[in-house]
């Protein structure tokens, strides 16, 4: 298996991320402003095939309409001229001062409207480039006081929202989904639809939820405390993997957007494997884009970004190796049959048996041995758990 990226590796960045200039809440910028064109070549030289864009990253908030196209026009050539695509676009709602209380949820109607406005000119734009994914991360959708937010309300205008989008790309017979990415907290007090939970429940509740699945980021679950493979496989059975973003982050803290794989590594690891080899025959669970959601550190220079942009897609196809490799030694599927790991997937009633059934099944309940389990039938997974360490660790084939 080769560890040198390629396109079929579908790998894609944010603008935003190798474009970050170092700013953050206690000092600015430690390098300066990165051109739009040296991204999409030096990611295409890297091995990417996509980059990802709010349109306040290619463009400023506030820009006149040539300004405007004229960066648009920009990427278009750099797009050409190196075949990286645009797989998904997602609109800025939240660094503008307009936007201080949120955009599609602000207790301001004016500024709401406002909002779904940027967005439906965004979303012509994302048509336009063949993007096929509309994410949207509600960062400033929140509050920091309970009683400045009436929270049934902001989810009725949220609906409202998301709802007028999803007839607007119907009637356009625009090829997007969206997908909604879940934060808990920061940059507001608390964030709504904070977890990939919450969000898959408000999407059941839209006029057209098949049109809209959910982005979850490796750090903002674990923000929450949560364990993100998990969240995923939910996401992946409710069928709402929409997009994914990858990165790494330590514990319940600010948002780290470290390179992926830099945070919980044994959570890195399990992700891999179940997003290679979590499908039905034992492929692939996932085939869309492998998004890169990390800022390079404030204390790298432009070496140390590309440097970092490189890291993500390396520890990715590490870990695509090491998952192989687990899955491919006998010992481990010996320890996953002791664990009784693929008797889970077999139903707990046979076909056709009923409840009446069931309870006619002496050997279920007035013959089985409850005792046993005090002492015996151990599950083994602490072994099966070493197993995966050590083949992370490379101290296994
Ligand atoms: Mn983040």
């Amino acid at each position: 298996m080769s560890l040198t990226p390629t396109r079929a590796d579908k790998f894609s960045f944010g603008l935003w991320t190798v474009g970050y200039n170092g700013t953050d809440p206690f000092g600015g910028p430690t390098r300066p402003n990165l051109d739009v064109v040296e991204a999409v070549t030096r990611l295409a030289d890297l091995g990417a095939y996509g980059l990802t864009f709010h349109d306040d990253d290619l463009f400023a908030f506030g820009s006149s309409d040539a300004a405007r196209q004229t960066q648009i026009d920009r990427l278009k050539q750099a797009l050409a001229d190196t075949g990286i695509i645009v797989p998904m676009v997602t609109t800025n709602l939240f660094s503008a001062p307009v936007f201080k209380d949120g955009g599609f949820t602000s207790n301001d109607r004016a500024v709401r409207r406002f909002a779904l406005r940027k967005v439906l000119r965004n979303i012509d734009l994302a048509a336009e480039l063949g993007a096929k994914t509309f994410v949207m991360w509600g960062g400033r959708e929140g509050a920091e006081y309970d009683a400045a937010k009436d929270i049934r309300s902001a989810l009725g205008r949220y609906r409202e929202a998301v709802n007028l989008l999803g007839d607007y790309v119907t009637d356009k017979g625009y090829d997007i989904r969206f997908a909604i990415e879940p934060k808990p907290n920061e940059p507001r007090g608390d964030i709504l639809l904070p977890t990939v939970g919450h969000a898959i429940a408000f999407i059941n509740t839209l006029e057209r939820p098949e049109l809209v699945g959910v982005n979850p980021e490796v750090g903002h679950e674990q923000m929450a405390g949560l364990n993100f493979t998990a969240g995923i496989a939910q996401a992946l059975d409710a069928g709402k993997l929409f997009h994914i973003d990858l990165n790494g982050q330590r514990g319940i803290k600010y948002d780290q957007d470290l390179v992926f794989g830099h945070g919980d590594l044994q959570n890195a690891f399990s992700l891999v494997d179940l997003l290679e080899n979590g499908g039905p025959d034992g492929g692939a669970a996932y085939d869309g884009p492998r998004h890169f959601d990390y800022k390079p550190s404030r204390t790298e220079d432009i070496t140390g970004v590309w440097t970092s942009a490189a890291a993500n897609m390396r520890t990715y196809l590490l870990l695509k190796e090491r998952a192989a490799a687990f899955r491919a030694d006998p010992e481990v599927q010996e320890a996953l049959a002791a664990s009784r790991v693929p008797e889970l997937a077999v139903p707990t009633l046979a076909a056709g048996e009923s409840y009446d059934d069931l309870i006619a099944d002496r050997s279920a309940f007035e013959d089985f041995d409850a005792a046993e389990y005090l002492g015996g039938k151990g599950f083994g997974f602490v072994h099966l758990q070493q197993l995966a360490l050590e083949h992370l660790l490379g101290a296994r084939g």
